[in-house]
């Protein structure tokens, strides 16, 4: 069955070989190499993407410092106006991009739809946001004088995104930062380039139909040894959005910050579960599965430790390996129905997935459920009886193998729960509303997101998303997390006929 692929992949415009450059609207003649996208379903490959080189880079930056000149003057509820438009071609799209991230990233198709609903989403709160770019006033402390913030556009944003959420990271970032009267230069994982070619696909006719200059929506394929260094050494580039391992993020940072730009990194997390004696099951079980089987092991927020009191832990034990059991017979296809797992990324993924287990093994762990590779990219989520403090229990292992852990008091737990180098996203299933509230204190999780009686994945775009430690410390999405997007001023205006200092100095000649 070819659940309609060739018929998505035309309404998508994606061609047997395709130009990976775009500054809007018009896609470049690209001078770089040729690359393959192949599905991790079965290896095939879907189409092949010109890459750019250096000086397709180069035009693309020029294109987009010019077109900053004049989105910048653009009202923001302008701007916000197109974004409301691209929202809706993403509606009329949401099929086929969702089914496109399923077929070149291996996420089940309704975690494809799940994703392209984010983009959506952002771009609602991106058109409201549109109208609250809010400064403060402030009151001075000399007569006649005022004071106040105001924010005004950035520049050029880059972002750089991971093959796990092909589209959604983009969206997060570009439809704030077009609101903001930023423009965008965006780098896709080489691992999925036809989800980008799609999005900028998607986005044209808006751009066409507004007179959007070109240059304010960019997109550029490349491999990152021909682009990587250039971009984020870039001191026309003052801000880089990353998503990716810690690895990447670091590197990124110290480039960008040798230069002193600015930084959202999103990078690793090690998201636990406190599992605590009042939890409700019948919530906490499917919290954790979804959490530790989704997206095959593979999101930012996966759930990779539980950390179960010991009075519940062998009833939680009994019921996971109910829920894994049941998961092994739904692993497949992504793009059909009845699956719940797909592949992982790649043969790399399969071999982290191995060696996290042999770890576990070697450490003199107990392998409770899975520890079987399937054909292909495919393999059975895992889960395993570990101690916190192993060298693999403290790396992330981007692939779906859960380690559980016992604990004797809330305490021991979240010293359990903190004792690991990242702070993405946690949560606590508890009835106990000390227990709930001091997760969440200052004495609790540390990482950017704490949740109560849900899991640790699938947060909404509302919320600020980033997290703490090695995660990277940045913000994208919702709240207050515009802000990083755009500089900063503070404006002091004298209406008055004297000019007094401030601080009372008193300076006569
Ligand atoms: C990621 O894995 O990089 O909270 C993003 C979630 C999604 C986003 C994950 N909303 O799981």
């Amino acid at each position: 069955k070819d659940f309609g692929v060739q018929e998505t992949l035309k309404r998508l415009g994606i061609e047997p070989i395709n130009q990976g450059v775009s500054t809007g609207t018009h896609w470049f003649d690209c001078n770089g190499a040729v690359t393959e996208s192949v599905s991790p379903i079965d290896g095939s490959v879907i189409a092949k993407v010109k890459n750019a080189n250096a000086a397709d880079y180069e035009e693309v930056l020029e294109t987009a410092q010019e077109a900053f000149k004049v989105w910048r003057k653009m009202p923001a509820p302008k701007r916000g106006e197109i974004v409301r438009q691209i929202g809706n071609a993403l509606r009329d799209a949401k099929d086929d991009l969702g089914k496109l991230v399923s077929l070149e990233m291996g996420k089940i198709y309704q975690e494809g739809l799940g994703e392209v609903q984010e983009m959506i989403d952002i771009c609602d709160f991106a058109v409201g946001q549109s109208r609250m770019l809010y400064g403060f006033t402030m009151h001075s402390e000399r007569p006649d004088h005022k004071m106040m913030d105001q924010y005004h556009p950035l520049g050029i944003v880059g972002v750089i995104s991971a093959f796990n959420f092909p589209v959604a990271v983009w969206a997060w970032n570009a439809m704030l930062a077009a609101v903001c009267g930023d423009v965008i230069i965006w780098k896709p994982s080489s691992k999925v380039p036809l989800c980008a070619l799609a999005c900028h696909n998607i986005i044209q006719k808006v751009l066409k139909d507004n007179d959007v200059p070109e240059g304010v929506f960019n997109l550029v394929v490349a491999k990152s040894s021909v682009m990587g260094d250039n971009f984020i050494e870039d001191k026309r580039v003052p801000l880089i959005s990353v998503t990716g391992s810690t690895a990447i993020g670091k590197r990124v940072a110290e480039k960008v910050g040798a230069r002193l730009g600015r930084t959202i990194a999103e990078l690793g997390g090690n998201n636990a579960i406190i599992m605590a004696p009042s939890a409700d099951l019948d919530m906490a079980i499917p919290g954790i599965v979804f959490g530790s089987v989704g997206t095959a092991g593979q999101r930012c927020t996966s759930t990779r430790r539980l950390i179960i009191h010991e009075s519940i832990y062998e009833d939680v034990k009994t019921r996971l390996l109910h829920a894994y059991k049941q998961v092994e017979g739904k692993i497949g296809n992504p793009l059909d129905e009845k699956t719940l797992v797909g592949p992982v990324i790649d043969n790399g993924a399969v071999e982290v997935y191995k060696h996290a287990i042999a770890e576990v093994k070697k450490a003199g762990g107990k392998i409770v459920y899975g520890d079987k590779v399937l054909d292909g990219n495919f393999v059975v989520p895992t889960f395993c009886e570990v101690e916190n403090h192993w060298q693999i229990v403290q790396d992330e292992s981007f692939v779906p193998v859960l380690y559980i852990m016992k604990y004797k008091t809330l305490d021991e737990a979240i010293h359990l729960h903190n004792d690991v180098p990242q702070g993405l996203s946690s949560s606590i299933f508890t009835m106990n509303m000390r227990e709930a509230q001091t997760f969440i204190s200052a004495i609790g999780s540390d990482c950017g997101i704490a949740n109560v009686n849900i899991g640790t994945s699938g947060a909404e775009i509302g919320g600020a998303f980033g997290g703490e430690k090695e995660t990277g410390g940045g913000r994208e999405s919702g709240s207050d997390s515009w802000k990083t997007y755009m500089r900063r001023q503070t404006n002091t205006i004298n209406y008055g006929i004297d000019l007094p200092l401030a601080q009372g100095i008193k300076f006569d000649f």
